[in-house]
């Protein structure tokens, strides 16, 4: 489990047990679910949040996810934190109350749960990234948009940026593609805005990843500017950097160029604190800055759902 000091960390099952917590205390506004299992056999469980949250009702949606990567474990924190200000909220909080009922809110804090069980399981963090199936993919280099098409990723099962055997080889990704997939209803895709977080660095990063043109098949000036623009917003808000995500290095097959290259959700990677510093000690920020650098984040989510419905 998390080390002595970081036990306000959430493993896996405190994640479970948590998204169960905000569906039992908020039935109304809740549905708990399972977009599938990773390697090891775990469901990856997801909440929705909405009034009516039973009924898929003709609302904007809106998907956050999280800890793609096993240790990046400040994310789930991220997840966990929008959970429990748009249930906690609903009802007092003006502004949330309003998101709440104008939006249909997916948020899936565990993407990798093996992965992520696996960095803990020793009560020594291990570094680890990626999921537990072989060596382990990178499920950040699985997703099939351009997937292995650049030179953003490894074909070395040992590599950290391995891709995988062939797109979507991760159980993992494949999970994430059918539900977001599956939101497409009548031939529209009801997801219009998403963020995947990571750490860390304090980036607001958008498509493309694999090539380091703006503008290119799949993108217009026109939609490079509005990425752009919202970027730069939510950057302002929380005081990260605004970039495209090969101005950070070059990707193939990450979750962000399949958002944007497959279904056109104006798709942003938020790479969360620390700005920079400490190697992998970077991924472990002591656990008494969760409150704050979840709350960081408040007005880039609200910026995004607001964005979502333009
Ligand atoms: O490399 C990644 O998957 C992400 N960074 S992390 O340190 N969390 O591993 C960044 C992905 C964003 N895409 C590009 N930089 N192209
Ligand atoms: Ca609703
Ligand atoms: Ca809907
Ligand atoms: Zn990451």
């Amino acid at each position: 489990d998390f080390p002595p000091g970081d036990e306000a960390y959430h493993n896996y099952d405190e994640t479970n047990a948590a998204l169960e917590t905000a569906a039992t205390e908020h039935p109304g506004i809740t549905s708990k679910f399972s977009i599938g299992e990773s390697h090891e056999g775990r469901d990856i469980p997801a909440l929705k949040i909405s009034d009516n949250a039973a009924t898929d009702e003709d609302e904007p949606e809106v998907l956050f996810n999280c800890n793609q990567h096993a240790r990046e474990h400040l994310t789930t924190e991220m997840c966990l934190h929008i959970v429990e200000r748009f249930t906690n909220g609903h009802g007092s909080d003006q502004a949330v109350t309003d998101m709440v009922d104008s939006r249909e809110i997916w948020v899936i804090p565990m993407v990798n749960p093996d992965g992520s069980t696996y960095d803990i399981a020793s009560g020594q963090y291990r570094g680890w990234r990626k999921n537990r199936q072989d060596t382990g993919t990178d499920l950040n280099r699985n997703w099939g948009y351009m997937w292995g098409c650049c030179g953003g990723s490894s074909d070395d099962p040992n590599s950290e940026t391995y891709r995988g055997t062939e797109a979507w080889s991760a159980p993992e990704t494949a999970a994430m593609r059918d539900f977001v997939d599956s939101r497409v209803v009548d031939g529209t895709q009801q997801i219009k805005a998403a963020i995947d977080f990571h750490t860390y660095s304090e980036l607001v990063l958008w498509p493309f990843g694999h090539t380091s043109d703006d503008v290119t098949e799949g993108m217009t000036q026109q939609e490079y500017d509005r990425f752009e623009r919202v970027g730069t917003a939510m950057a302002a808000d929380n005081g990260y950097t605004p970039q495209q995500s090969s101005d950070l290095y070059v990707t193939d097959g990450d979750s962000l160029d399949w958002m944007w290259g497959e279904h056109k959700i104006l798709a942003f990677t938020l790479e969360m604190y620390p700005a920079s510093g400490g190697g992998l000690d970077g991924f472990y920020p002591p656990a008494d800055v969760i409150d704050r650098e979840t709350a960081r984040n408040d007005g880039a989510v609200d910026i995004l759902i607001n964005e979502a419905g333009t």
